[in-house]
Protein backbone atom coordinates (compact mmCIF):
# COMPACT_ATOMS: atom_id res chain seq x y z
CA UNK A 1 0.00 0.00 0.00
CA UNK A 2 1.69 3.27 -1.27
CA UNK A 3 0.66 6.78 0.04
CA UNK A 4 3.11 9.99 -1.28
CA UNK A 5 3.39 12.59 0.76
CA UNK A 6 5.43 15.70 1.08
CA UNK A 7 4.70 16.52 4.59
CA UNK A 8 6.48 19.60 5.71
CA UNK A 9 3.23 20.56 7.64
CA UNK A 10 1.62 17.46 9.45
CA UNK A 11 -1.93 17.77 10.58
CA UNK A 12 -4.29 15.66 11.05
CA UNK A 13 -5.78 15.47 7.48
CA UNK A 14 -2.48 13.89 6.87
CA UNK A 15 -2.59 11.13 9.76
CA UNK A 16 -6.08 10.53 8.15
CA UNK A 17 -5.12 9.60 5.07
CA UNK A 18 -2.55 7.14 6.70
CA UNK A 19 -5.08 5.66 8.98
CA UNK A 20 -7.31 5.01 6.23
CA UNK A 21 -3.91 3.19 4.57
CA UNK A 22 -3.41 1.14 7.19
CA UNK A 23 -6.57 -0.61 7.23
CA UNK A 24 -5.18 -1.92 3.63
CA UNK A 25 -1.87 -3.10 4.49
CA UNK A 26 1.52 -2.29 5.49
CA UNK A 27 2.09 1.69 4.79
CA UNK A 28 5.05 2.74 2.22
CA UNK A 29 5.21 6.61 2.03
CA UNK A 30 6.90 8.01 -0.75
CA UNK A 31 8.35 11.12 0.68
CA UNK A 32 8.72 13.81 -2.34
CA UNK A 33 12.57 14.89 -2.10
CA UNK A 34 13.32 18.73 -2.19
CA UNK A 35 14.01 18.12 -5.80
CA UNK A 36 10.13 16.64 -6.57
CA UNK A 37 8.24 19.42 -4.45
CA UNK A 38 10.37 22.08 -5.42
CA UNK A 39 9.63 21.33 -9.53
CA UNK A 40 6.31 22.48 -8.70
CA UNK A 41 6.05 24.55 -5.52
CA UNK A 42 8.34 26.70 -3.00
CA UNK A 43 11.25 24.40 -1.51
CA UNK A 44 9.55 22.76 1.95
CA UNK A 45 10.20 24.34 5.06
CA UNK A 46 11.91 21.33 6.52
CA UNK A 47 14.26 19.58 4.56
CA UNK A 48 13.95 15.73 3.68
CA UNK A 49 15.97 14.41 6.63
CA UNK A 50 13.66 16.47 8.79
CA UNK A 51 10.23 15.22 7.09
CA UNK A 52 11.72 11.62 7.05
CA UNK A 53 12.38 11.82 10.91
CA UNK A 54 8.62 12.52 11.60
CA UNK A 55 7.22 10.56 9.29
CA UNK A 56 9.16 7.16 9.96
CA UNK A 57 8.12 7.53 13.97
CA UNK A 58 4.49 7.79 12.98
CA UNK A 59 2.58 4.33 13.96
CA UNK A 60 0.77 4.06 10.53
CA UNK A 61 3.92 3.78 8.62
CA UNK A 62 5.86 0.87 7.85
CA UNK A 63 8.53 2.11 5.51
CA UNK A 64 9.60 6.15 4.37
CA UNK A 65 11.68 5.90 0.68
CA UNK A 66 12.18 8.88 -1.04
CA UNK A 67 10.10 9.92 -4.14
CA UNK A 68 12.67 11.76 -6.80
CA UNK A 69 10.61 13.27 -8.71
CA UNK A 70 6.15 14.33 -8.64
CA UNK A 71 5.41 11.29 -10.74
CA UNK A 72 4.33 8.40 -8.94
CA UNK A 73 5.66 5.85 -12.19
CA UNK A 74 9.08 4.88 -10.55
CA UNK A 75 8.19 3.88 -7.03
CA UNK A 76 4.61 2.35 -8.02
CA UNK A 77 7.17 -0.32 -10.14
CA UNK A 78 9.39 -0.36 -7.28
CA UNK A 79 6.80 -0.92 -4.24
CA UNK A 80 4.15 -2.64 -6.49
CA UNK A 81 1.31 -1.51 -4.16
CA UNK A 82 -2.43 -3.27 -4.20
CA UNK A 83 -3.24 -0.01 -3.42
CA UNK A 84 -2.92 3.32 -3.31
CA UNK A 85 -3.94 6.36 -1.54
CA UNK A 86 -4.51 10.03 -1.76
CA UNK A 87 -6.72 12.66 -0.36
CA UNK A 88 -9.02 14.09 -3.10
CA UNK A 89 -7.79 17.33 -3.65
CA UNK A 90 -5.61 15.84 -6.36
CA UNK A 91 -7.89 15.69 -9.01
CA UNK A 92 -7.40 19.21 -9.78
CA UNK A 93 -4.59 21.68 -9.90
CA UNK A 94 -0.96 20.51 -10.51
CA UNK A 95 -1.32 16.94 -9.56
CA UNK A 96 -4.08 16.06 -11.95
CA UNK A 97 -1.80 14.34 -14.21
CA UNK A 98 0.35 12.21 -11.90
CA UNK A 99 -3.03 11.13 -10.53
CA UNK A 100 -4.25 10.16 -13.95
CA UNK A 101 -1.02 8.29 -14.62
CA UNK A 102 -0.96 6.75 -11.32
CA UNK A 103 -5.12 5.23 -12.53
CA UNK A 104 -3.32 4.36 -15.66
CA UNK A 105 -0.63 2.15 -14.11
CA UNK A 106 -3.22 0.93 -11.14
CA UNK A 107 -5.66 -0.48 -13.98
CA UNK A 108 -2.87 -2.20 -15.60
CA UNK A 109 -1.69 -3.71 -12.27
CA UNK A 110 -5.83 -4.49 -11.00
CA UNK A 111 -4.76 -2.31 -7.73
CA UNK A 112 -7.02 0.25 -6.37
CA UNK A 113 -6.88 3.63 -5.91
CA UNK A 114 -8.76 5.16 -2.77
CA UNK A 115 -8.83 8.79 -2.08
CA UNK A 116 -10.45 10.47 0.94
CA UNK A 117 -12.51 13.33 1.26
CA UNK A 118 -10.05 16.38 1.44
CA UNK A 119 -9.84 17.21 5.10
CA UNK A 120 -11.73 20.54 5.58
CA UNK A 121 -10.89 23.04 8.43
CA UNK A 122 -7.34 22.51 8.07
CA UNK A 123 -4.86 23.68 5.35
CA UNK A 124 -0.76 23.25 4.84
CA UNK A 125 -1.32 26.32 2.86
CA UNK A 126 -3.04 28.24 5.67
CA UNK A 127 -0.73 26.74 8.36
CA UNK A 128 2.69 27.81 6.38
CA UNK A 129 0.93 31.50 5.60
CA UNK A 130 0.88 31.53 9.49
CA UNK A 131 4.41 30.66 9.64
CA UNK A 132 5.23 33.06 7.45
CA UNK A 133 4.24 35.48 9.19
CA UNK A 134 6.24 34.69 12.10
CA UNK A 135 9.44 35.43 9.85
CA UNK A 136 12.41 32.72 9.57
CA UNK A 137 15.56 32.06 11.80
CA UNK A 138 19.05 33.16 10.44
CA UNK A 139 19.85 29.32 10.31
CA UNK A 140 16.82 28.06 8.50
CA UNK A 141 17.76 31.28 6.05
CA UNK A 142 20.83 30.97 5.55
CA UNK A 143 20.70 26.89 4.80
CA UNK A 144 18.36 27.44 1.90
CA UNK A 145 20.58 28.61 -0.73
CA UNK A 146 22.65 25.49 -0.26
CA UNK A 147 19.62 23.47 -0.53
CA UNK A 148 18.23 24.64 -3.02
CA UNK A 149 20.96 24.14 -5.44
CA UNK A 150 20.58 20.64 -4.77
CA UNK A 151 17.13 20.39 -5.88
CA UNK A 152 16.59 23.09 -8.41
CA UNK A 153 18.37 23.31 -12.22
CA UNK A 154 18.78 26.82 -11.53
CA UNK A 155 18.41 29.09 -8.56
CA UNK A 156 17.36 32.31 -9.79
CA UNK A 157 18.13 35.05 -8.11
CA UNK A 158 17.25 38.86 -8.26
CA UNK A 159 18.61 42.13 -6.87
CA UNK A 160 16.93 43.68 -4.40
CA UNK A 161 18.76 47.88 -3.25
CA UNK A 162 16.07 48.51 -0.37
CA UNK A 163 13.40 47.03 1.48
CA UNK A 164 10.69 47.69 -1.19
CA UNK A 165 12.40 45.94 -3.59
CA UNK A 166 13.53 43.19 -1.40
CA UNK A 167 9.16 42.86 -1.16
CA UNK A 168 9.04 42.65 -4.80
CA UNK A 169 11.81 39.67 -5.12
CA UNK A 170 10.14 38.19 -1.65
CA UNK A 171 6.83 37.85 -3.38
CA UNK A 172 6.27 38.31 -7.06
CA UNK A 173 5.48 35.21 -8.74
CA UNK A 174 3.54 34.14 -12.17
CA UNK A 175 1.05 31.37 -12.56
CA UNK A 176 2.42 28.97 -15.42
CA UNK A 177 0.93 25.92 -16.60
CA UNK A 178 -0.33 25.24 -13.46
CA UNK A 179 2.71 25.93 -11.64
CA UNK A 180 4.01 29.19 -9.76
CA UNK A 181 7.19 30.85 -11.03
CA UNK A 182 9.26 32.59 -8.40
CA UNK A 183 12.27 34.19 -7.45
CA UNK A 184 14.62 31.75 -4.99
CA UNK A 185 16.61 34.78 -3.16
CA UNK A 186 18.20 38.03 -3.54
CA UNK A 187 21.42 39.80 -5.00
CA UNK A 188 22.79 42.30 -2.93
CA UNK A 189 24.70 43.97 -5.22
CA UNK A 190 27.68 46.45 -5.03
CA UNK A 191 26.70 48.51 -8.03
CA UNK A 192 22.76 49.27 -7.11
CA UNK A 193 23.98 49.33 -3.55
CA UNK A 194 26.27 52.34 -4.36
CA UNK A 195 23.96 53.60 -6.97
CA UNK A 196 20.86 53.89 -4.24
CA UNK A 197 23.06 55.88 -2.10
CA UNK A 198 24.65 58.17 -5.07
CA UNK A 199 27.63 56.80 -5.44
CA UNK A 200 30.38 55.08 -7.55
CA UNK A 201 30.20 51.06 -7.39
CA UNK A 202 34.05 51.82 -6.46
CA UNK A 203 33.97 50.74 -2.80
CA UNK A 204 33.33 54.49 -1.50
CA UNK A 205 30.04 52.84 -0.10
CA UNK A 206 31.82 50.92 2.58
CA UNK A 207 30.75 47.31 3.92
CA UNK A 208 29.56 48.22 7.26
CA UNK A 209 26.92 50.74 5.37
CA UNK A 210 26.08 47.83 3.15
CA UNK A 211 25.59 45.11 6.06
CA UNK A 212 23.46 47.46 7.45
CA UNK A 213 21.36 48.37 4.25
CA UNK A 214 21.20 44.36 4.02
CA UNK A 215 19.67 44.03 7.69
CA UNK A 216 16.68 46.23 7.06
CA UNK A 217 16.16 43.88 3.63
CA UNK A 218 16.49 40.95 6.07
CA UNK A 219 13.76 42.33 8.16
CA UNK A 220 10.99 42.23 5.44
CA UNK A 221 11.99 39.02 3.52
CA UNK A 222 12.60 35.69 4.11
CA UNK A 223 14.75 34.26 0.99
CA UNK A 224 18.19 33.29 0.56
CA UNK A 225 20.36 36.30 0.00
CA UNK A 226 23.68 36.55 -1.51
CA UNK A 227 26.27 39.08 -1.19
CA UNK A 228 28.18 40.91 -3.38
CA UNK A 229 31.82 41.56 -1.37
CA UNK A 230 33.31 42.85 -4.15
CA UNK A 231 36.75 41.71 -3.01
CA UNK A 232 36.78 41.28 0.18
CA UNK A 233 38.77 44.30 1.09
CA UNK A 234 42.04 43.88 3.07
CA UNK A 235 42.71 39.86 4.51
CA UNK A 236 43.06 40.35 7.72
CA UNK A 237 39.56 41.97 7.89
CA UNK A 238 37.65 39.66 5.76
CA UNK A 239 36.90 36.74 8.62
CA UNK A 240 35.00 39.95 10.26
CA UNK A 241 32.91 40.19 7.58
CA UNK A 242 32.28 36.62 6.62
CA UNK A 243 31.34 35.94 10.45
CA UNK A 244 28.56 39.30 10.47
CA UNK A 245 26.91 38.02 7.28
CA UNK A 246 26.60 34.36 8.45
CA UNK A 247 25.34 35.77 11.46
CA UNK A 248 22.58 38.06 9.78
CA UNK A 249 21.41 35.24 7.87
CA UNK A 250 23.07 35.59 4.65
CA UNK A 251 23.65 32.74 2.69
CA UNK A 252 26.68 33.55 0.42
CA UNK A 253 29.51 35.49 0.01
CA UNK A 254 30.87 36.13 -3.24
CA UNK A 255 33.92 37.55 -3.61
CA UNK A 256 36.19 38.61 -7.04
CA UNK A 257 39.70 38.49 -7.81
CA UNK A 258 40.26 41.80 -8.56
CA UNK A 259 42.75 44.50 -6.33
CA UNK A 260 43.68 48.05 -5.66
CA UNK A 261 40.80 50.94 -6.43
CA UNK A 262 37.29 48.86 -7.85
CA UNK A 263 35.62 49.44 -11.18
CA UNK A 264 32.44 47.94 -11.98
CA UNK A 265 33.38 45.34 -14.42
CA UNK A 266 31.10 46.51 -17.14
CA UNK A 267 32.94 49.00 -17.90
CA UNK A 268 34.38 49.34 -21.25
CA UNK A 269 37.39 50.91 -19.52
CA UNK A 270 39.34 48.29 -17.36
CA UNK A 271 42.56 50.30 -17.54
CA UNK A 272 42.67 51.64 -13.76
CA UNK A 273 41.49 48.15 -12.81
CA UNK A 274 43.91 45.30 -12.15
CA UNK A 275 43.53 41.33 -11.32
CA UNK A 276 44.58 39.79 -8.47
CA UNK A 277 47.04 36.85 -8.58
CA UNK A 278 45.64 33.43 -8.23
CA UNK A 279 48.26 33.08 -5.11
CA UNK A 280 46.99 35.95 -3.48
CA UNK A 281 43.29 35.32 -3.95
CA UNK A 282 43.38 31.68 -3.20
CA UNK A 283 44.06 33.06 0.37
CA UNK A 284 41.29 34.59 0.88
CA UNK A 285 39.00 32.17 -0.70
CA UNK A 286 40.29 29.43 1.77
CA UNK A 287 40.56 31.92 4.87
CA UNK A 288 37.02 33.15 3.28
CA UNK A 289 35.88 29.49 3.54
CA UNK A 290 37.63 28.91 7.31
CA UNK A 291 36.06 31.34 9.28
CA UNK A 292 32.57 30.06 8.22
CA UNK A 293 30.37 29.24 11.22
CA UNK A 294 28.83 25.98 8.95
CA UNK A 295 29.00 24.27 5.72
CA UNK A 296 25.77 25.99 4.82
CA UNK A 297 27.47 29.26 4.10
CA UNK A 298 28.82 29.34 0.93
CA UNK A 299 31.87 31.03 -0.66
CA UNK A 300 31.69 31.59 -4.14
CA UNK A 301 34.83 32.50 -6.00
CA UNK A 302 34.00 35.39 -8.96
CA UNK A 303 36.73 35.33 -11.91
CA UNK A 304 37.39 38.27 -14.25
CA UNK A 305 39.65 36.78 -16.65
CA UNK A 306 37.06 37.52 -19.34
CA UNK A 307 36.85 40.82 -18.40
CA UNK A 308 40.43 41.60 -18.65
CA UNK A 309 40.40 39.93 -21.99
CA UNK A 310 42.72 37.33 -20.88
CA UNK A 311 40.96 34.56 -22.32
CA UNK A 312 39.18 31.05 -21.43
CA UNK A 313 42.46 29.03 -20.13
CA UNK A 314 43.32 32.13 -17.99
CA UNK A 315 39.86 31.37 -16.54
CA UNK A 316 39.75 27.53 -16.03
CA UNK A 317 43.60 27.90 -14.28
CA UNK A 318 41.48 30.12 -11.62
CA UNK A 319 38.71 27.96 -11.74
CA UNK A 320 40.55 25.05 -10.69
CA UNK A 321 42.64 26.68 -7.84
CA UNK A 322 40.18 28.49 -6.16
CA UNK A 323 37.84 25.21 -6.75
CA UNK A 324 41.09 23.49 -4.70
CA UNK A 325 41.39 26.38 -2.23
CA UNK A 326 37.69 25.83 -1.58
CA UNK A 327 35.07 27.97 -3.01
CA UNK A 328 31.40 26.06 -3.11
CA UNK A 329 30.20 28.02 -6.65
CA UNK A 330 32.16 29.83 -9.36
CA UNK A 331 30.66 33.07 -10.50
CA UNK A 332 32.53 33.90 -14.21
CA UNK A 333 32.21 37.27 -15.12
CA UNK A 334 31.52 38.13 -18.82
CA UNK A 335 30.64 41.87 -20.42
CA UNK A 336 29.92 40.01 -24.02
CA UNK A 337 26.52 40.76 -25.66
CA UNK A 338 26.51 36.87 -26.43
CA UNK A 339 27.26 33.80 -23.59
CA UNK A 340 29.57 31.83 -26.35
CA UNK A 341 32.99 32.53 -24.60
CA UNK A 342 30.94 31.20 -21.09
CA UNK A 343 29.78 28.30 -22.25
CA UNK A 344 33.06 27.01 -24.02
CA UNK A 345 34.45 28.23 -20.27
CA UNK A 346 31.84 25.87 -18.73
CA UNK A 347 32.20 22.93 -21.42
CA UNK A 348 35.91 22.38 -20.48
CA UNK A 349 35.80 23.52 -16.34
CA UNK A 350 33.03 20.48 -16.66
CA UNK A 351 35.49 18.00 -17.83
CA UNK A 352 37.77 18.81 -14.70
CA UNK A 353 37.63 16.74 -11.68
CA UNK A 354 37.01 20.40 -9.64
CA UNK A 355 34.36 21.64 -11.42
CA UNK A 356 31.96 23.47 -9.11
CA UNK A 357 28.46 24.84 -9.38
CA UNK A 358 28.27 28.03 -11.52
CA UNK A 359 26.72 31.66 -11.26
CA UNK A 360 25.98 33.35 -14.89
CA UNK A 361 24.89 37.31 -14.37
CA UNK A 362 23.67 37.78 -17.94
CA UNK A 363 23.28 41.95 -17.74
CA UNK A 364 24.86 41.96 -20.97
CA UNK A 365 23.88 38.70 -22.75
CA UNK A 366 20.44 39.14 -21.24
CA UNK A 367 18.66 37.53 -24.73
CA UNK A 368 19.83 34.23 -22.98
CA UNK A 369 17.22 31.91 -21.79
CA UNK A 370 17.68 30.30 -18.04
CA UNK A 371 17.42 26.76 -20.35
CA UNK A 372 20.37 26.86 -22.09
CA UNK A 373 22.18 28.45 -18.89
CA UNK A 374 21.04 24.57 -17.47
CA UNK A 375 22.32 23.38 -20.32
CA UNK A 376 25.76 24.64 -20.02
CA UNK A 377 26.22 23.78 -16.02
CA UNK A 378 25.38 27.26 -14.83
CA UNK A 379 23.01 26.59 -11.01
CA UNK A 380 22.54 29.99 -10.12
CA UNK A 381 21.47 32.78 -12.53
CA UNK A 382 21.82 36.59 -10.82
CA UNK A 383 19.52 39.47 -12.57
CA UNK A 384 22.01 41.97 -11.01
CA UNK A 385 20.64 45.48 -11.38
CA UNK A 386 17.16 45.19 -13.07
CA UNK A 387 14.84 46.21 -10.96
CA UNK A 388 16.73 49.81 -10.45
CA UNK A 389 17.18 50.17 -13.67
CA UNK A 390 13.39 49.64 -13.81
CA UNK A 391 12.53 52.45 -10.98
CA UNK A 392 14.94 55.04 -12.19
CA UNK A 393 13.60 55.88 -15.63
CA UNK A 394 10.18 56.01 -14.12
CA UNK A 395 10.85 58.21 -11.08
CA UNK A 396 12.69 60.55 -13.85
CA UNK A 397 10.03 60.57 -16.02
CA UNK A 398 7.20 61.30 -13.21
CA UNK A 399 9.82 64.39 -12.45
CA UNK A 400 9.78 65.58 -15.33
CA UNK A 401 6.19 65.62 -16.30
CA UNK A 402 5.75 67.39 -13.34
CA UNK A 403 8.03 70.13 -14.38
CA UNK A 404 6.77 70.55 -17.41
CA UNK A 405 2.87 70.63 -16.70
CA UNK A 406 3.68 72.48 -13.31
CA UNK A 407 1.13 69.92 -11.87
CA UNK A 408 1.02 65.98 -11.14
CA UNK A 409 -2.02 65.26 -12.91
CA UNK A 410 -0.30 63.93 -16.40
CA UNK A 411 1.95 61.87 -14.03
CA UNK A 412 -0.77 60.19 -12.49
CA UNK A 413 -1.59 57.77 -15.41
CA UNK A 414 1.97 56.06 -14.91
CA UNK A 415 1.61 56.05 -10.87
CA UNK A 416 0.22 53.72 -8.39
CA UNK A 417 -2.69 55.01 -6.84
CA UNK A 418 -2.78 57.04 -3.46
CA UNK A 419 -5.25 54.30 -2.33
CA UNK A 420 -2.52 51.23 -3.14
CA UNK A 421 0.34 52.89 -1.72
CA UNK A 422 -1.70 53.33 1.70
CA UNK A 423 -2.31 49.85 1.86
CA UNK A 424 0.88 48.20 -0.26
CA UNK A 425 2.49 47.67 3.26
CA UNK A 426 0.31 45.43 5.97
CA UNK A 427 -0.47 48.06 8.41
C1 LIG B 1 26.98 43.96 -9.05
O1 LIG B 1 25.77 43.83 -9.27
O2 LIG B 1 27.42 44.82 -8.30
C2 LIG B 1 27.93 43.05 -9.67
C3 LIG B 1 27.58 42.35 -10.91
O3 LIG B 1 29.03 42.92 -9.16
S1 LIG B 1 28.22 43.25 -12.22
O4 LIG B 1 27.72 44.62 -12.11
O5 LIG B 1 27.79 42.60 -13.42
O6 LIG B 1 29.68 43.27 -12.11
MG1 LIG C 1 29.49 44.32 -7.70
Amino acid sequence: MYVGLSADILHSGHINILNIAKKYGDVVVGLLTDKAISSYKKLPHLNYEQRYTVLKNIKFVKKVIPQKTLSYLENLEKVRPNVVVHGDDWKEGVQKKTRYEVLKYLKKTKGKLIEPKYTKGISSTVIKKKLNSIGISSDTRKSKLKRLIEAKDIVRIIEAHNPLSGLIAESVNVKINNSIREFDGIWSSSLTDSTVRGKPDNQSVDYATRIIGQNEILEVTKKPIIFDGDNGGRIEHLPYMVRSLERLGVSALVLEDKKGLKRNSLFADQTRANQDSINSFKKKISLAKKSTISDDFLIIARIESLIFGKGINDALKRAISYSKAGADCIFISCKKKNPKEIFNFSKKFKNTSFFKPLVAVPSTYSKTYEKDLIKNGFKIVIYANQLLRASYPAMLKCAEQILTNQRSLEAEKNLMSIDKILTLIDQ
